[in-house]
């Protein structure tokens, strides 16, 4: 056997005994390599004579095309073998049942949070959200609280420690401070509704320090109360998820809606259960009004050029009436079999079309 056969043979040995991605380019470095065995050989083509180089190059040439082509070959094989070892272990049976799998619930305020969300939307609506800790321009100045008027001891804000300059954080007693943020960065026509946490310092059966609401927000040149009573009794039947329902709209106060109303909406207790849309009695659950011009002005708005309405209402409450949930402080209790009884269906997505609740 000539040298340059048995160097091949042993060559081709080793690249069959590669197992390796890596191990296979160690061979080809020192077959291959600038240093490699075969590049050596070609190196000593130089100091030969004519005729043995005649000879010797044809043989090398070939060699080294040939253990090239070994050596690609083998890469290939060792490539897919990896590739199929990887699919079979990232293999996924896609028959097995949805149940089999661990599924958790959605909390009633998430889902109280996602229908008003559908069903807003269906009207044309944005979602805005903003920061739970405000200033007090935000949430008071801005909104027509006068300094030092009674309306903010009726909100028991949450303060924070005063600043070096005498300022004090709070933490948002309401959503509103994002209709201000609204307003003051965006053009109308605005139509917005804003979800979020809010924090007043008030404990008791029917109040949680921290509560959740839906504020709304709708500015555009020409709105009048007429569109905030059909959106809202638009929202109040949809909700509720009845053909008709009576409402009743009460004067009230706020300071930044001007006139301001507190919605009732007509029901009737049968038995343990409140049913919506009959009955003669009352009950309130929502504020609204129109923007006080003096909250337009705050926000850089001419009031002679642009009106709108706002509401707000406690997705808490809302939620414990739809879903017929006696009691508001189960709702953070972090309850696991509260959640299993009162939760929603994670694939149940509420919306209009196939029904908001199931
Ligand atoms: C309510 C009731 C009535 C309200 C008003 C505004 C703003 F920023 F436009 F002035 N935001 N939210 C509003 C009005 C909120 O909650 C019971």
């Amino acid at each position: 056997m000539s040298d340059i056969e048995k160097l091949e043979n042993d060559l081709v040995v080793r690249i069959d005994a590669a197992s390796t991605e890596a191990a296979l380019e160690e061979v080809r470095v020192a077959a291959l390599g600038k240093k490699g065995v075969v590049s050596e050989r070609m190196k000593t083509l130089g100091k030969m004579s004519p005729e043995e180089r005649k000879e010797m190059g044809p043989a090398l040439n070939g060699l080294k095309t040939r253990i090239a082509e070994a050596i690609d070959a083998k890469k290939a094989m060792l490539e897919e073998a990896a590739l199929d070892a990887r699919l079979a272990l990232e293999r996924v049976d896609v028959t097995l049942p949805a149940t089999a799998l661990p599924k958790g619930k959605i909390h009633p305020v998430s889902q109280a949070f996602e229908e008003i969300a559908a069903i807003f939307s269906a009207m044309g609506f944005d979602i805005a959200e903003g920061p739970d800790i405000e200033d007090d321009f935000h949430n008071f100045t801005a909104l027509n609280f006068p300094p030092d008027h009674p309306a903010r001891e009726m909100h028991d804000t949450f303060f924070f420690e005063p600043k070096e300059d005498g300022s004090r954080q709070v933490l948002r007693t309401h959503t509103s401070p994002v209709q201000i943020r609204t307003m003051m960065s965006q053009k109308p026509p605005i139509r917005i509704i804003i979800p979020g946490r809010t924090f007043r310092c008030d404990s008791d059966q029917t109040h949680t320090p921290m509560f959740h609401q839906v504020e709304g927000l709708v500015i555009d040149r020409e709105t009048h109360m007429g569109h905030l009573k059909g959106t809202l009794e638009a929202f109040a039947k949809a909700f509720f998820e009845v053909d008709n329902v009576g409402t009743r709209f009460r004067p009230h106060f706020f300071p930044f809606t001007e006139p301001s109303a507190e919605m009732d909406i007509q029901y009737e207790r049968v038995g343990e259960e409140v049913r919506f849309g009959q009955g003669s009695d009352w009950m309130e659950i929502l504020g609204c009004g129109m923007v006080h011009p003096n909250v337009l002005k705050n926000c850089g708005l001419d009031p002679d050029e642009y009106q709108g309405f706002a509401f707000g209402m406690g997705v808490d409450r809302l939620a414990m009436l739809k879903y017929g949930i006696p009691d508001l402080r189960d709702f953070f209790a972090a309850d696991a079999r509260w959640l299993e009884h009162y939760g929603f269906d994670p694939l149940d997505q509420p919306n209009l079309a196939t029904g908001l609740s199931r």
